[in-house]
């Protein structure tokens, strides 16, 4: 959500945090340093409770209005931000960025970061918004469509983090890539670490079918990596690109995988599920012609 080099003017959602640009756990009042690692733990009474975000001012697709929640102990921790969003890039945000205000919730699925933002509410109950309760789930796979699903929704969680994941954009699928002398393709575009589990720390790239990998060079847009352990970079996506060596011929496939500070990897392939919610395997391009 959040793209490295980007410097949105915020409002934080914490007013005893100092603002967004140096926030910490240090800053953190007492009874929100968070010792806590899970966000199921219950230290502060704070489990069965969320923080309902809405915008009834646009209508959606399933509905009058759209919104969605997460749980107030996830919200709660200090080592998790929320941004409500004036401006991007020193510019008000555009209609479509939802102007007037917007929430981020950097790491969390995009759903729950409302535009058109006209309401938060703390509540003993998710958001009723069908977003929130309809879809944006991680279903079983026996779930295959409109029917199978009913039974899951009322009892399946809401999505909260999303995953480590990684994407191959140039080149493009089904493109002619030449080599360069040394038997090499550039490869190139993003990757996100998992949740809060940020930064992305390592990606890698094949060019045959994941038996070498080559790790690739990654761009924060300038923003430092190294200080506070990456904390200003914890969030952010980041751009990479690599060389790799590819046979020549029709029908190649390159792959990539990101890997994030909390150790986590993507998987080659996910389970299948209904939307392909939370999808992070392996990127790739296939039907490469290489020449
Ligand atoms: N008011 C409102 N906010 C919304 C939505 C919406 O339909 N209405 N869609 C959500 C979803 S599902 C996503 S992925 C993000 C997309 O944000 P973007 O348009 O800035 O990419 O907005 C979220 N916020
Ligand atoms: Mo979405």
């Amino acid at each position: 959500m959040l793209a490295a080099g980007l410097s949105p003017e915020v409002g934080v959602y914490d007013e005893d945090r100092k603002g967004f640009g140096d926030r910490g756990g240090e800053e953190a009042p007492p009874n929100q340093q968070s010792t806590d690692t899970t966000p199921t733990s219950d230290a502060h009474g704070l489990k069965g409770w969320h923080v309902q975000l809405s915008c009834h001012t646009q209508t959606t697709q399933a509905s009058t209005w759209y919104g969605g929640s997460v749980p107030l102990p996830l919200a709660m921790r200090s080592d998790r931000d929320c941004i409500l969003a004036l401006s991007m890039n020193d510019q008000p945000l555009t209609p479509a960025h939802g102007y007037p205000v917007r929430a981020i919730l950097p790491g969390i699925a995009g759903a729950r970061s409302v535009k058109w933002l006209d309401s938060i509410t703390v509540a003993s109950a998710e958001s009723p918004n069908f977003y929130q309760k309809h879809d944006y789930k991680i279903l079983p796979p026996d779930a295959t469509d409109a029917e199978s699903a009913e039974k899951y929704w009322g009892v399946v969680e809401g999505l909260n983090d999303m995953p480590v994941n990684s994407a191959i954009a140039f080149p493009g699928q089904g493109e002619q890539v030449e080599r360069d002398a040394d038997g090499k393709v550039e490869v190139r575009r993003y990757a996100l670490p998992g949740g809060d589990h940020g930064p992305v720390v390592r990606v890698q790239v094949s060019g045959d079918e994941g038996e070498r990998w080559v790790d690739a060079e990654l761009d924060f847009g300038g923003l430092d990596t190294e200080k506070d352990g990456g904390r200003e970079v914890k969030w952010a996506w980041c751009l990479w690109k690599a060389k790799v060596g590819l046979e020549k011929g029709d029908g190649k496939r390159l792959l990539s995988r990101a890997y994030d500070q909390g150790g986590n990897v993507q998987p080659e392939r996910c389970e299948w599920n209904l939307r392909g919610v939370a999808y992070n395997g392996y990127g790739e391009v296939r039907d490469l012609h290489v020449v």
